[in-house]
């Protein structure tokens, strides 16, 4: 079956890379974790002097990771990249591990226009196949324009229905249809029209359609540079795209950056943890 979330651009093979299970612990990590945890810190940190309290905040980030919106983070990563069919799994091993359905919890803890397009993403609908339609790139590229640029306001549900539910290759070629009517970048119209949670979400739909291993490589960049290495986002990336496209990730990483990511995990990692990421990095290249 030619579709294309079967890998062949991996690092890792015979072993179970992406997991349902994993994916919906994330989340689930990521939509509830940022309330309790909140709570636990504050009860904790209303007994504590200030200068212990800085000093407990440094260590909490740095053992976690988790600056502002590092959950927001993982939900649109993990939206975003998943394909209809990978969506569908999360959503079952959601429900059976939770007894709660995905769509429920992300409905009571977001809001706004940035809930309805991880509703429209969790319900697993986005177009699959590699057929490019011309038309419908026009016919969307002319919907995103008036939607947005050319009138006053938004209408924000055209830019959810467009980026959630085309096809990646469908909506590279819509881009280039947008550019040329509006001079401009789609980036650029969700900058100026969208805002918050939404508008991060859309611009990593609009990064990942025209380039998926980039998008994935500036997320590991973010998570081994950024202050403490963030493991909870370096596992489920290397783990989950080991089968698939790690090595396109790769590539990506050192075009960017100019050094490769298994020097990046050498210099941000250590001891066991550094090992394993290093064999499911797979090369230093
Ligand atoms: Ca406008």
């Amino acid at each position: 079956m030619a579709s294309v979330w079967v890998g062949h651009r991996g690092t890792i093979r015979d072993y179970p890379g992406f997991s349902p299970s994993v994916d919906a612990e994330a989340i689930r990590k990521a939509i509830r974790g940022i309330g309790t945890d909140e709570k636990a810190l504050i009860s904790i940190l209303t007994e504590r002097t200030n200068a212990q309290r800085q000093l407990i905040v440094r260590e909490y980030q740095a053992a976690y990771g988790k600056g502002a919106g590092t959950s927001e983070h993982a939900l649109i990563e993990i939206l975003a990249t998943r394909t209809s069919r990978q969506m569908k799994e999360v959503s079952r091993a959601y429900y059976t591990v939770y007894k709660k359905s995905l769509g429920d919890d992300v409905s009571s803890e977001t809001s706004g226009d940035f809930r309805k397009a991880l509703l429209t993403l969790a319900d697993g609908r986005r177009d699959e196949s590699l057929k490019v339609d011309e038309l419908l790139a026009k016919k969307d590229a002319q919907i995103l324009y008036n939607a947005g640029e050319n009138r006053w306001g938004t209408d924000e549900d055209k830019f959810t229905e467009i980026l959630c539910l085309r096809s990646f290759p469908q909506l590279k070629l819509t881009f280039d249809e947008y550019r040329n009517i509006s001079q401009k970048d789609i980036e650029d119209s969700i900058k100026g029209e969208l805002s918050g949670h939404f508008e991060d979400l859309l611009l990593a739909i609009v990064h990942c359609a025209r380039n998926m291993p980039a998008f994935l490589a500036e997320r590991l960049h973010q998570a081994l540079k950024g202050a403490g290495t963030d493991e909870f986002t370096l596992n489920r990336i290397m783990v989950s795209r080991s089968e698939m496209d790690l090595l396109d990730i790769r590539a990506e990483f050192k075009k960017q950056y100019g050094y490769s990511l298994y020097s990046a995990i050498k210099s941000d990692t250590s001891g066991d943890y550094e090992v394993t990421l290093l064999k499911i990095c797979g090369g230093d290249d």
